[in-house]
């Protein structure tokens, strides 16, 4: 038993991450297809021990899949939603292409799983950064009332792939060797040094990395008014994002209760004791799922004010988990 599953983009940081929490999570597939752009074809692959040769995508593909999870660019996601729905193929899709779309559910399990029944075949995974912020404010929402939401993130740099990582890597050598350092993936050099500016600029001088977690969060969390301030910004980490989040509650909250509910809250680690040094890190969040938080204070600058530090891992929690934990729930409910 299992269901028929394609992966397309399975070469890619995000892909090959979803074939590892597949197999860690023991997803029962009936038959998985790994698909890619023509020049990864051919490409060997291992998967639960067997070794799966990389296709390049065709309709053929999806005639064949119950649910095709994208890890691709926006651009290639338009292209082939349109072709797996044509085959009654199901699309959950990484991308930012369909996810504000009135007719497209946009998901975090552990925030709107109900989303998932109204699907019209596509369902959308948010951006990294919005999928790390929900998960740790939407208890605090629920509880307390949102006002107002002030979040600046520190990105890490596998956020742009693998190219993103070999940057990194290799701007540090130069910098420490004396070397010029010459940006490609980044606008500036990203080692020693901190970049606010993700993806593009658009309306009010925020970028679209920005505006994401605002337009995602507000659909996400069924919270159209919800006011949110992002500032988003590339740090010189390999993998985990880390957010520091200032929350303006409706009705006021102990940090004491906070630190309660977000014990009890799904995908939730609090890690959070001055006294011992206790906070997250992303060194230490990356390769896990759940969202840590810790720092958890009043926000002394405000009435009813809370502050709080997160870290996670934003290619798995951030994105490839978070799409397999939808699959789950499409495989479950037998939703596709
Ligand atoms: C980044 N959230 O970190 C964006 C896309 N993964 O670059």
């Amino acid at each position: 038993a299992g269901i028929r599953l394609a992966i397309v983009g399975a070469t890619g940081a995000v892909g090959q991450e979803m074939l590892k929490i597949l197999e860690e999570r023991n997803f029962a597939i009936e038959e998985l297809i790994c698909l890619a752009d023509p020049r990864e074809a051919g490409t060997k692959l291992k998967f639960k021990g067997e070794t799966v040769t990389v296709q390049s995508a065709g309709p053929e593909h999806f005639k064949k899949s119950d649910v095709a999870m994208f890890a691709v660019g926006t651009d290639i996601a338009k292209e082939m939603a349109g072709t797996a729905l044509k085959n009654d193929c199901v699309v959950i899709d990484n991308s930012y292409a369909f996810r504000l779309q009135e007719d497209v559910p946009l998901v975090v399990p552990e925030v709107n799983p109900e989303d998932i029944d109204w699907h019209k075949g596509i369902i959308a995974n948010p951006n990294c950064s919005t999928i790390i912020m929900v998960v740790a404010i939407n208890p605090i929402y629920k509880a307390a009332g949102l006002k107002r939401v002030v979040v600046s993130t520190y990105q890490a740099v596998s956020g742009a792939g693998k190219a993103g990582l070999e940057e990194l890597e290799k701007h540090s050598r130069d910098y420490l060797e004396g070397r010029e350092v010459s940006p490609e993936v980044f606008a500036y050099p990203i080692a020693f040094n901190l970049i606010p500016h993700i993806d593009v600029f658009v309306e009010d001088d925020y970028t679209r990395e920005e505006m994401k977690m605002v337009w995602e969060a507000r659909k996400i969390m069924h919270a159209p008014h919800l006011q949110i301030s992002p500032t988003a910004v590339r740090v010189p980490v390999f993998r985990s994002h880390s957010e520091s989040i200032n929350l303006e509650t409706e009705k006021p909250i102990t940090p004491e209760l906070a630190r309660q509910i977000l014990e009890k809250s799904p995908g939730v680690v609090v890690q959070d004791n001055p006294a011992e040094n206790t906070y997250p890190m992303p060194l230490f969040t990356a390769g896990t799922d759940e969202v840590y938080v810790g720092r958890i204070r009043k926000d002394i600058s405000v009435e009813n004010g809370l502050a709080i530090w997160v870290a996670a891992d934003q290619i798995r929690k951030g994105a490839a988990t978070n799409a397999v934990q939808i699959a789950e729930i499409l495989a479950a409910k037998n939703q596709y």
